[in-house]
């Protein structure tokens, strides 16, 4: 069913003679920021903070440096207590989003509710070559990847504190890190040459869906250096509180939050992408008067 659609869709894209940008080939060209295009970057960190930023689908190709203390507008992660014990596991597919590293990127990233925080393992196999395309960042992204495995489609790094992504995390204060930013928070970019695993405990993410840091349905990217998306899964639910499976509310069967809008506003973009894009819009502009 997914290589049929994504077939379908290259088949689609040839046949309109158009350069297959986004779904199979070389990722677009970078792009400038703009004052309309502001998401990642909630708080300017200069008077003329957009020129010469280039991004790439979204994210910011040469992030800034640590800037310790920076934190969202909304502050810092809040640490999480006495999780749902549900687990969560994102496998990868069998084709890669971004086919042009000639390997595929297999595994999964496993993730369990505990007392204090999120216990996650990661276990990849297929890493493209390192010093070609390494190191590689992974993160949570604030939307789910849709059926036609389109990585793009999940806009930026999960982000309730509304952080942006211009300075890079400080992994010595992850609570100031956006709440998605896995590798920033833990032992930095992989690189690792073809296999890598690792496991942490993530004191700001949630297994309960009604927390802003809940990760259920969402997508997890695997990136180049540069940001290219390379593969992409979301969390589903395998098994709930209490390690069974099986009824309405722990079938697996994850409600996914989905794209309603053009986004615009992809760094800091939170589950509903249009309102926190209006309202970095509304920041930018009150900064600018
Ligand atoms: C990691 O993934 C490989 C390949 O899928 C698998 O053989 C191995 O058992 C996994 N390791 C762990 C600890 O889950
Ligand atoms: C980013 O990396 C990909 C593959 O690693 C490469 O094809 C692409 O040209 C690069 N894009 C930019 C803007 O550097
Ligand atoms: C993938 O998603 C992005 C963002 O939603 C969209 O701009 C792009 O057209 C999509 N690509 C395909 C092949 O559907
Ligand atoms: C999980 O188990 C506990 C203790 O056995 C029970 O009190 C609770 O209702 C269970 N929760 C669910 C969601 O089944
Ligand atoms: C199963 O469904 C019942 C009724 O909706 C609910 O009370 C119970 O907590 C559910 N159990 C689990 C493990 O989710
Ligand atoms: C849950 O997903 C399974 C397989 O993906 C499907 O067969 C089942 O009908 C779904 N259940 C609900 C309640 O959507
Ligand atoms: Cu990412």
């Amino acid at each position: 069913m997914y290589h049929s659609l994504l077939l379908a869709s290259t088949l689609i894209t040839l046949a309109h003679g158009q350069s297959a940008s986004q779904a199979q080939g070389p990722p677009p060209p970078p792009e400038v920021l703009s004052t309309t295009k502001s998401g990642v970057l909630p708080v300017l960190p200069t008077g003329t903070p957009f020129a010469g930023v280039d991004t790439l689908e979204g994210a910011i190709i040469n992030p800034g440096p640590v800037n310790p203390g920076f934190t969202g507008l909304a502050g810092t992660a809040t640490a999480q207590s006495n999780l749902p014990a549900a687990t969560y596991r994102a496998d990868l597919p069998d084709t890669m989003f971004d086919p042009y590293v000639e390997t595929v990127i297999r595994g999964s990233i496993v993730a369990v509710g505990t007392h204090s925080g999120v216990q996650f393992t990661v276990n990849l196999t297929g890493l493209p070559n390192q010093a070609q395309y390494g190191p590689f960042p992974y993160h949570i992204h604030t939307l789910s990847v849709p059926s036609d495995g389109n990585c793009t489609a999940t806009l930026g790094h999960l982000d309730p504190t509304n952080r942006g992504e211009y300075y890079m995390c400080d992994a010595s204060a992850p609570e100031t890190c956006q709440v998605g930013d896995l590798a920033g928070k833990h032992g930095g970019k992989i690189m690792a040459q073809d296999s890598f695993m690792t496991s942490f405990v993530d004191p700001y993410l949630s297994t309960d869906p009604s927390s802003a840091a809940f990760f259920g349905g969402l997508g997890f990217v695997i990136h180049t250096s540069n940001t290219t998306r390379l593969t992409c899964a979301n969390f589903e639910m395998v098994s709930g509180a209490n390690g069974t499976s099986g009824n309405a509310t722990s079938t697996g069967n994850v409600t996914l939050p989905s794209a309603t809008g053009t986004p615009e506003f992809p760094g800091s973009a939170d589950k509903n992408a249009a309102t926190v894009g209006m309202a970095v819009a509304a920041v930018v502009f009150g900064l600018l008067l």
